[in-house]
């Protein structure tokens, strides 16, 4: 398996690699499509998403995948046992203002279900091109003349100092509201930039913080996407020693009701989480 592992992140950092050069160009067109989840759909997503898509029907060891901007489950190869779940290209809404923005991607032997994640990982383009990639631990690469030099071993403390509060704040419940306030009163400085990648890698980046995506009035279950988005960060996270729960329940023990699902979430440091729970529970 480990060997198809490498198969499957050879080829995908290949693309990255292309996608970043892709991004260089100002793409920030929007196409007539809307994805499963409701979201206008950018030209640049589209070529994201057949770029990884395409690369991976390519692979034997691909069963099949599950990609953000598709709306049903694509069949590669029925007898292998590996599928690859996706984001091609996070936070798109922040192109056209040259913020940075990811691709995310999970690895499952088995069926999707957080315990049978393997692999996670994702690439920032930004003004350098890094990868993070967790299967025991959560290691950072950065791509220069042309090959992925080892940075670090990703290792949070305890505690943070960043606070990173997604979500709209007329829609916040009190005790979310109170929660985020409460962090702001004792010295936590706001980073929220609007992508996940970026606002969750710099957090693993300063060894700590919180980043917290809740239920809203306005969004029952949230906005971030179980498996495109909060089941690999919630992976990385633990890897790297942190942790990453719904509020009530770590979210790689909860229950994928469908491919586009999404889910309150939040991730961070021990001492974070830990509050999180208490208030939450
Ligand atoms: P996208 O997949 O359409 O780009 O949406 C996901 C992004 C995340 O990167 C980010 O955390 C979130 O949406 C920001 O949402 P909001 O604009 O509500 O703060
Ligand atoms: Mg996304």
């Amino acid at each position: 398996m480990e060997k198809n592992i490498e198969e499957i992140l050879e080829v995908l950092k290949a693309k990255a690699v292309v996608l970043s050069e892709m991004l260089k160009e100002r793409l920030a067109g929007y196409s007539d499509i809307n994805n499963a989840s409701g979201d206008h759909v950018l030209k640049i997503d589209m070529k994201a998403d057949l770029l990884f898509g395409e690369a991976l029907k390519t692979l034997k060891c691909v069963k099949g995948y599950v990609s953000e901007e598709q709306p049903n489950f694509v069949d590669v190869n029925k007898d292998a046992s590996l599928i690859v779940t996706f984001d091609p290209l996070d936070g798109s809404s922040l192109v056209d203002s040259n913020l940075s923005i990811g691709s995310i991607f999970g690895i499952y032997e088995g069926g999707l279900k957080g315990e049978n994640l393997v692999t996670a990982l994702y690439f920032i383009y930004g003004p350098r091109l890094e990868l993070v990639v967790a299967k025991k631990e959560a290691k950072h690469y950065v791509y220069v003349d042309k090959e992925w030099k080892f940075i670090q071993d990703f290792k949070m403390e305890s505690k943070g100092k960043l606070n990173s509060p997604g979500g709209t704040q007329k829609y916040w419940d009190k005790k979310h509201k109170e929660l985020i306030d409460s962090f702001f009163a004792r010295g936590y400085r706001l980073r929220y930039s609007g992508g996940m990648v970026a606002d969750l890698h710099q957090i693993l980046c300063k060894k700590g913080g919180i980043f917290s995506y809740p239920a809203t009035s306005d969004a029952k279950s949230g906005k971030l996407r179980i498996l495109f988005e909060v089941f690999p960060f919630a992976f990385i996270y633990e890897k790297a020693g942190g942790e990453a729960s719904d509020g009530k329940k770590r979210l790689l023990d909860i229950e994928v009701p469908s491919l586009h699902a999404s889910t309150p979430c939040f991730f961070g440091s021990k001492v974070e989480m830990k509050e999180v729970s208490d208030v939450y529970r």
